[in-house]
């Protein structure tokens, strides 16, 4: 992903990182009460973390700087120098987080195939399970994504999850869920986000994607896990002090910005029903299940890249993600007026030279 210039578009799509935060967690977080929290003494954090515990019904659950710190301080707690951990070839793990768990923890990553929803077929991971061999790595661990960034917003189902989470305690493995958008999976499906956990032996969310808040992902687990965790974190310099500023955005991100993803769901089949019709585009409206469209351009006047850098000129943000394929994001802040107005932009650009050029 480019580092864009500084001004960013009027209707950004890029990311729903991007996102502001609202009134309400300005002034929580001007008015939060903070303490120490690498002394376990910060109030805010802690209400946060115990919060966020209920809400995905574990034991505990620990404040973390990113979901990339959230996934690594998660596999530095399940996993020994040398272990194996199974994920999807998609997965944001696996693909956009610097390999840090081998990098830093010496965990052997073992990334196999994954279907185009996002799902990694039950006998896939049955086979990449390692039998207990003196060649071989020890496999610890599987992760799933949920929704899955690079499959386009897609939701694994509570079944499904379920499904992995026997099969590897059958075998002796754990279960992670890098669970960034999690809430945006609970509410496409209209089930209780701990329903799509409940197998887990941890998951990551963030509240810095579409529930607003400036920064911050929750790691849950047992308390044994959460322990592990806080060890983790702190040897990779997230131990935060006063960090009860930041979870008190993330307090409002829980209790007032969970509801509203459908709001970025209906926005992004907007967006997809908009545009599929265009010269050039491809878009499974299948796969639009959430807050992120992910389509194909093909089209004489525009490579992808070509294509972000035209419509970055007329205000609109989205990013060319390698091939033919390219990614908007809906969020708070982007109202259906905007969908409107881009998909009229998206038409100008790339219907046959008759419209608007
Ligand atoms: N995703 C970002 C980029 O890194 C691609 C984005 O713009 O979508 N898990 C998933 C599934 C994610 O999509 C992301 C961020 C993370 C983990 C990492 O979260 P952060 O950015 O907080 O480290």
């Amino acid at each position: 992903m480019t580092i864009q210039p500084a001004t960013p578009p009027r209707i950004d799509l890029r990311s729903d990182t991007l996102t502001q935060p609202t009134p309400a967690m300005r002034e929580a977080m001007a008015n939060a009460v903070v303490g120490d929290d690498v002394f376990g003494e910060d109030p805010t954090v802690n209400e946060l973390e115990a919060m966020a515990a209920a809400i995905m019904g574990k034991e505990a659950a620990l404040f973390v700087t990113s979901g990339t710190q959230g996934n690594l301080v998660s596999l530095l707690s399940h996993c020994n120098r040398g272990d194996e951990v199974i994920l999807g070839d998609q997965s944001h793990i696996y693909f956009y987080e610097q390999g840090g768990s081998a990098a830093v923890g010496g965990i052997h990553p073992r990334p196999v195939f994954t279907l185009p929803n996002g799902a990694i077929p039950l006998e896939v991971i049955e086979a990449a399970i390692r039998p207990d061999n003196v060649h071989f790595p020890i496999t610890r661990l599987v992760c799933l994504e949920n929704t899955h960034n690079r499959a386009g917003g897609t939701f694994l189902t509570p079944e499904y999850t379920d499904a992995v989470a026997e099969l590897a305690h059958e075998r002796g493995v754990k279960l992670h869920i890098d669970g960034a958008r999690i809430f945006n999976a609970a509410v496409a499906q209209d089930v209780d986000v701990k329903e799509l956990v409940r197998g887990a032996d941890s998951v990551t969310f963030c509240l810095s994607k579409g529930l607003s808040a400036p920064v911050g992902s929750l790691v849950c687990g047992s308390q044994d896990f959460i322990r592990r965790a806080r060890r983790a974190r702190k040897v990779l310099g997230g131990g935060m002090r006063q960090a009860g500023i930041l979870a008190a955005a993330g307090i409002v991100a829980l209790n007032e910005m969970v509801e509203r993803l459908a709001d970025d769901h209906a926005n992004a089949r907007r967006l997809a029903q908009g545009i599929a019709h265009l010269p050039g585009v491809e878009v499974d409206l299948d796969s639009v299940q959430t807050n992120i469209l992910i389509f194909e351009l093909d089209h004489p006047r525009f490579t992808p890249s070509q294509f972000e850098a035209a419509l970055r000129e007329r205000g609109v943000g989205i990013l060319a993600i390698g091939g033919k394929r390219m990614r908007a994001v809906t969020h708070y802040g982007i109202e259906a007026e905007d969908i409107e107005e881009a998909i009229g932009i998206f038409a100008e650009l790339l219907d046959d030279g008759t419209k608007g050029r």
